[in-house]
């Protein structure tokens, strides 16, 4: 297995569009490998294809406590199910070291392959229910921060330019 390099805002390619799989293969399954190990190490609870470069309808998530416990996404989608909303803290491991609250539909049904390329049907609410929608969005080139203000959005990026320097 490998750690992979995990892009961050604001590098444009984070805006990319990922295809969906057409085939659950090998490198998938290498793939998924890869981003699990690589999500572990960075101690993140999500993440997307598109952190990594590669531009497949492809997610991890762990939110187990004990870190064995991954739940894999391809292809997913979903609808909400009702207007109720959920406002939490978010985080992401392409924008590290700043959490702001974002709101989102509370309840949806999802759908998406496992990683042995079967459909699955999953009705998650609290934080998997956020954590799905924000992977979502990265496969959509979307970032929690286009979830903010201008502002606050902008403060973000200049903070990470500034530490970069
Ligand atoms: C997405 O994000 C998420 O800034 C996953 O210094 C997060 O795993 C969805 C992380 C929260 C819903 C709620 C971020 C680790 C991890 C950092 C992550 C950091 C260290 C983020
Ligand atoms: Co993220």
């Amino acid at each position: 297995m490998a750690i992979l390099d995990i892009l961050e805002f604001p590098d444009p390619i984070l805006r990319t569009v990922a295809k969906p799989v057409q085939k659950v293969d090998d490198k998938i399954q290498r793939l998924i490998d890869n981003m699990l190990e690589t999500m572990y190490e960075a101690q993140g609870i999500g993440l997307a294809a598109t952190q990594v470069n590669v531009h497949r309808q492809v997610i991890v998530i762990d939110l187990s406590e004990q870190k064995d416990a991954p739940l894999v996404l391809i292809n997913p989608s979903f609808e909400v199910l009702d207007d109720e909303a959920f406002d939490y803290q978010e985080g992401c491991l392409s924008v590290p070291g700043f959490f702001e609250e974002v709101s989102r539909p509370a309840h949806i049904k999802v759908k998406a392959l496992g990683r042995d390329g079967k459909l699955f049907e999953l009705v998650p609410d609290g934080l998997l229910a956020v954590c799905i929608q924000h992977e979502i969005d990265h496969l959509n080139g979307k970032l929690f921060v286009d979830h903010l203000s201008a502002l606050k959005r902008n403060r973000i990026k200049q903070k990470i330019k500034k530490d970069r320097r």
